[in-house]
């Protein structure tokens, strides 16, 4: 049953992503739910419409704009976010916008300078990894120092195939973010510097293809980071991170399976897509993001600073893998706004 006080929420983008939203909103999460929801292409908002009981809106900014909608999410393609976050800033909405926040650090910059001068935090990110409680309890270990002093990252992120194509900077500005903050969270530090090389999996690729990355980072605190960031591994989609300290290791745990016993083998399912690995994860995110906004109290999860710091790295990243060489990451002042956010 729909609480009274549940809150009216408009979505702006209603493909993979947003129908999950959707429906984790509609099923899962009392705390809100879709009341208008908008695509480029209708007949997907219409299905959220006849999902959730929403009004289809032919103009994403009139359903910003609209009295009746107290809240926005934003999973429309990645180069319409930071003009979508903008115009939700301007009518004074909370809007919880899928990454990256832009596609430039220059647009998330805009977005910082917008949120500042507003004096209020309304814009969070959806950078889910921060609700995955396989994460979680890492970042707990971490942030205890009972194994001392941090030394090394190491991050694997593996997509089965992805929809769109190959080339070295559009993975980087579509999935590298998601490890960029996986960092920056999981250990607390900044990243300094990063040298990002990429190679090409499969022969039968376009000879200008580079679907696996290794991004190597240098800390703030003295700690070093190297990823694998690798969308054509096929067998499936995995996600882990380990830090390895002075004095121990912790690892993220994967999602608990059943243990297959056949054919003189004993295996583990692998999920397929990112929406199966972290549908816990999103549906922790929905809810913390709509009790937030209903108690007036700031968002646990990543917020514009976080999103604005993620481009900044994804844009030395991009430079670097253009250059074959290392890049010195540059990280302005926090501004008061978000002192309070970790
Ligand atoms: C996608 O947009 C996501 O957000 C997934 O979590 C990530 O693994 C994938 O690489 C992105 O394309």
């Amino acid at each position: 049953m729909r609480n009274v006080s549940s809150l009216s929420v408009g979505l702006i983008g209603a493909g993979g992503m947003g129908m999950r939203h959707a429906e984790n909103l509609h099923r899962h999460v009392g705390a809100a739910h879709v009341v208008a929801a908008y695509d480029l292409d209708r007949g997907r908002a219409e299905q959220v419409a006849a999902l959730c009981g929403a009004a289809v809106y032919d103009e994403p900014l009139r359903l910003i704009q609209d009295d009746r909608i107290e809240a926005v999410i934003i999973a429309s393609p990645d180069a319409t976010h930071a003009g979508f976050v903008q115009e939700c800033l301007r009518w004074g909405k909370a809007v919880l916008c899928e990454k990256p926040l832009a596609t430039s650090a220059a647009d998330a910059a805009r977005v910082i300078e917008a949120e500042c001068a507003l004096g209020r935090r309304l814009v969070s990110v959806g950078l889910m990894r921060r609700f995955d409680p396989y994460h979680v309890a890492v970042q707990q270990v971490a942030a205890s120092r009972t194994l001392g002093r941090p030394i090394l990252y190491k991050g694997v992120h593996r997509n089965a195939a992805i929809p769109y194509d190959v080339r070295g900077e559009v993975i980087v500005t579509n999935s590298a973010g998601h490890d960029i903050d996986a960092v920056r969270w999981l250990l607390g530090q900044e990243i300094a510097e990063v040298y990002v090389r990429g190679v090409r999996s499969h022969a039968t690729f376009s000879a200008d293809t580079t679907d696996l990355l290794l991004l190597q980072m240098t800390l703030t605190g003295d700690c070093l980071a190297a990823i694998e960031l690798f969308v054509a591994a096929e067998y499936g989609y995995e996600v882990s991170a380990e830090i390895v300290s002075e004095r121990g290791a912790v690892a993220t745990g994967q999602p608990d399976n059943a243990i297959i016993r056949s054919a003189q083998t004993r295996s583990v399912a692998v999920p397929d897509h990112w929406l199966d690995r972290f549908q816990e994860a999103y549906v922790a995110e929905l809810t913390q993001w709509a009790l937030s906004i209903q108690s007036e109290q700031p968002f646990p999860g990543a917020n514009a600073w976080d999103g604005y710091a993620a481009l900044l790295v994804t844009d030395a990243c991009v430079e670097s893998l253009r250059s074959k060489s290392p890049v010195a990451v540059r990280m302005p002042v926090r501004p008061d706004l978000y002192v309070t956010s970790d």
